[in-house]
């Protein structure tokens, strides 16, 4: 099988051209990633020369053409994917998201290539702190942020596209990722590389806010079983019942460092902050036959700690701009 990884320099398009290499060495890997900001070829050590890389843009339609043209399966990981810089600055998010999307829909339809689509449970907007519920594959698009909105339409067009043109095309939408090559911008890289820093880490507001942790592997095993044997035109949704609201994860990050569970700072909110987010995931379990291995969240936290007191070398380069952004619009408020 060949196989195009776009944004396989990124967190988990990484972490997925690693895990085919270790699972499927069968499989020859094409990554196509601008290497913006949140990407970086550090995070493909020890298969850059196993894959073919090309720097590139997923909206520049001649280039992902060429391709696409090659390919049996196309795997749609490139996105802006931070919240905090999309209500910064929405522009890049609306030409990677929608436009990058577009391009890569429009190559797979006139290749009639196999596509999957990666998406976030964002879509769906938030779910009220007390409510019993959880997203399945029919809540209603709500999102809330830039980013969000962004994402919602990628997936509203690879939608239109399967009914409209008959593209082989499946989505999934998946619920927050920890793990190695994480950016240290994102909520637990950041507190993690903040106390082996000496800094504190920082909580927005009140850090009631649940989100649903799921181990990027785990993500991964799961994208592979819906291009495998997923059904064209379905949304599966990926998650692994790994709810924990913001304070506890915080708490529990200076727990396993060795630090005072109240050592941290509360910092300006997000603005427009969703509350909580939480997945169904039985079509993904009961169709495909999916199950996550890193079933404690706890132990998949340790092993990330060590992951970064390890990998220095990866993350020192961004950790000093990532804090100087965030400076100029979060303020410590107790
Ligand atoms: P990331 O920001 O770590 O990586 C994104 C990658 O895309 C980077 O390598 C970047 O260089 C590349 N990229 C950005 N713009 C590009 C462009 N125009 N052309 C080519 N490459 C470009 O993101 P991530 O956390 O790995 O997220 C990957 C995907 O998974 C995204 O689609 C995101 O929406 C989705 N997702 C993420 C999470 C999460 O918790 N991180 C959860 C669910 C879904
Ligand atoms: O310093 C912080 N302090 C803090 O309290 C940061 C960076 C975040 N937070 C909070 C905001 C969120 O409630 O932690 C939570 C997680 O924040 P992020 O890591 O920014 O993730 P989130 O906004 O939930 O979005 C993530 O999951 C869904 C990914 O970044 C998206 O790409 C994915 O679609």
């Amino acid at each position: 099988m060949r196989i195009l990884v776009t944004g396989g320099a990124g967190f988990i398009g990484s972490n997925f051209v690693q895990l085919t290499r270790r699972t499927r060495p069968d499989v020859r890997i094409t990554v196509l990633d601008k290497l913006t900001y949140a990407g970086s070829l550090a995070s493909l050590a020890g298969v850059l020369d196993e894959v073919t890389f090309v720097e590139g843009d997923v909206a520049d339609g001649a280039l992902v053409d060429r391709l696409v043209a090659d390919q049996d399966v196309v795997v749609h990981f490139a996105a802006e994917s931070h919240n905090d810089n999309s209500l910064a600055d929405p522009s890049p998010f609306v030409h990677t998201n929608v436009v990058g999307t577009f391009t890569v829909l429009e190559a797979v339809r006139r290749h009639d290539v196999r596509y999957h689509h990666i998406s976030t449970d964002e879509v769906y907007g938030d779910l009220a702190l007390d409510d019993p519920g959880k997203f399945t594959p029919d809540t209603a698009y709500n999102p809330s942020s830039p980013y969000s909105a962004t994402k919602a339409g990628s997936d509203l067009l690879v939608r239109a596209w399967v009914r409209s043109f008959g593209v082989r095309a499946t989505i999934s939408n998946c619920s927050n990722n920890y793990g190695p090559r994480q950016h240290v911008e994102k909520f637990i890289p950041r507190q993690i590389t903040n106390i082996l820093d000496g800094q504190r880490p920082k909580l927005y507001g009140a850090g009631r806010n649940v989100r649903d942790w799921i181990h990027v592997d785990d993500h991964n095993t799961a994208v592979w079983a819906i291009i495998e044997a997923g059904r064209v035109g379905q949304t599966y949704l990926i998650g692994a019942d790994g709810e924990a609201d913001n304070r506890t994860v915080i708490e529990t990050i200076l727990e396993l460092m060795g630090q005072p569970a109240d050592a941290f700072d509360q910092v300006t909110d997000r603005a427009g902050h969703d509350l909580r987010y939480a997945i169904d995931a039985r079509l993904v379990r009961e169709e495909l036959g999916w199950e996550p291995r890193f079933g404690d969240f706890l132990d998949g936290l340790a092993a990330t700690i060590e992951w970064y007191r390890a990998n220095e070398a990866w993350w020192r380069p961004m950790k000093a701009a990532t804090e100087a952004k965030y400076a100029l619009s979060q303020r410590i408020q107790s």
